[in-house]
């Protein structure tokens, strides 16, 4: 047990009728839904970044959470610090897994090697923490863009020398993930885009980027790592274009590299409507492309125009995503990473607790939600419907290798086609979803 977090207890499920702040009120890890536990379904990890690493900086206020691990003293003690507390915090909310980057867990030294010496310290401190506690890794990612080297990309970079080193921070990461038995490996490319087009050279950046993801992959195959590679898309911030923009520039960027059926996608919510979609587009549009590989679960906010990384805490932005992903099978190897943050006012241990019972809590309810819809059946009645032409016979036809632009003209003309628009119910749809919610 960590000083810090000791005087708050195991966080019980006690129902909607408890009072009980440090309680979860739909969060049940032992109920059955859709045939499975909502511990097994939603497979919630605690991201170390935001949860034990982010000071409460804004960009124009300095630290405001004065955690114990955050002091002056020797970095690497500090480190040890932090994953006391961290440990008894994921034993304490009970997400089953975890997440980090490299540089959450462990200093950056003043070489390489002292880097990877600390990296190295603190993973074997890790390894015995979960074997004592049975919290589980659900994937580990390399920081490679909060230093210097980094501000012109990663692999991305004009200077090959930080691809080289990119491409050895992320051995070292991918090592250390499959070491502590991590079920995915995470690439998401902070500063894999441009700033401006003046000093950029961007066919051979895209080109760089390509064969960075090659190396990745076959670095994979090497060690026998059975995870999964996944790329998270983000539009910018904090580098204006990215090429890893949104799903689509992702799978571009992916079969640029051939490696469709090697790399799949994290898709985080606040990056989704940063790019000027939804959650359920982009998972929709992932899974129509055998895509999608696990989540970062968190929101925006509509009038903040960044990315806010808050908890969530609406199932209506949530249910069809699930229904997405839950009528296509859930989660196997992928899962729901709180990839979120308290408000920097927040500053209290307890607050921690509220954040994530708070996540926890919204995605049981609308997992629960989820449920029901799919048993229901009423979505896929509707839109069976408005696209059985399809399995006819003029819908069969153009998928033949019998047709082609003459062959419709013709069958425009014989049979007399003059298509009659239908309704798209939308308004009735909602109304549908409205019971679910
Ligand atoms: C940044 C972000 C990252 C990735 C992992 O917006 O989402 O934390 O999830 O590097
Ligand atoms: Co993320």
């Amino acid at each position: 047990m960590s000083e810090y977090f000791k005087n708050i207890s195991k966080i019980k499920y006690e129902g909607t009728s408890s009072n009980n702040p440090l309680s979860f009120k739909y969060y049940n890890e032992n109920q059955t839904v859709l045939g499975k536990t909502m511990k097994e379904h939603l497979r919630f990890a605690t991201c170390y970044w935001h949860t034990f690493t982010w000071p409460g900086l804004d960009p124009f206020g300095g630290p405001t959470l004065d955690r114990p691990w955050m002091g002056s003293g020797d970095p690497l003690k500090m480190a040890e610090l932090k994953l006391d507390a961290a440990f008894d915090f994921f034993s304490k909310i009970q997400t089953p897994f975890f997440c980090f980057h490299d540089r959450d867990i462990a200093p950056e030294g003043s070489t390489y090697s002292e880097t990877k010496k600390n990296l190295d310290h603190i993973v074997n401190l890790i390894e015995k923490k979960m074997k004592d506690t049975g919290v589980k890794l659900l994937w580990g990612t390399a920081n490679a863009f909060s230093h210097k080297r980094y501000m012109g990309g990663a692999s991305t970079n004009p200077d090959p020398e930080v691809f080289a080193y990119v491409a050895a921070q992320v051995k070292d990461c991918m090592d250390v993930t499959m070491r502590l038995g991590g079920q995915n490996y995470v690439l998401w490319g902070g500063r894999e885009g441009y700033e401006t087009i003046l000093n950029t050279n961007m066919k051979l950046e895209m080109n760089n980027l390509s064969r960075f993801l090659e190396l990745v992959v076959e670095y994979k195959h090497k060690i026998g790592f059975t995870g999964q590679i996944l790329l998270e898309p983000k539009p910018h911030e904090p580098t204006k274009h990215q090429y890893d923009f949104d799903t689509a520039a992702c799978l571009a960027l992916i079969r640029k590299a051939g490696l469709e059926k090697e790399i799949k996608l994290n898709i985080e919510v606040n990056h989704a409507t940063l790019s000027g979609h939804n959650f359920e587009h982009e998972i929709g549009y992932a899974i129509s492309n055998d895509a999608l590989g696990s989540i970062d679960i968190n929101r925006g906010d509509t009038l903040l125009g960044w990315d806010t990384d808050q908890f969530p805490n609406n199932s209506s932005d949530l249910l069809m995503a699930f229904y997405y992903i839950f009528s296509n099978g859930g989660f196997k190897q992928g899962g729901f990473n709180f990839d979120a943050k308290i408000r920097r006012q927040s500053i209290e241990p307890e607050d921690l607790f509220y954040a994530h019972i708070g996540g926890m809590d919204i995605c049981a309810k609308t997992l629960i939600a989820t449920e029901k819809l799919i048993n229901d059946n009423v979505i896929p009645k509707y839109i069976n419907n408005r696209y059985s032409n399809w399995n006819g016979d003029l819908g069969k036809f153009i998928h033949s290798k019998d047709s082609n632009l003459e062959a419709l003209h013709q069958r425009v003309i014989n049979n007399n086609i003059n298509p009659k628009p239908k309704s798209g119910q939308q308004e009735l749809l909602e109304n549908i979803l409205n019971k679910y919610l």
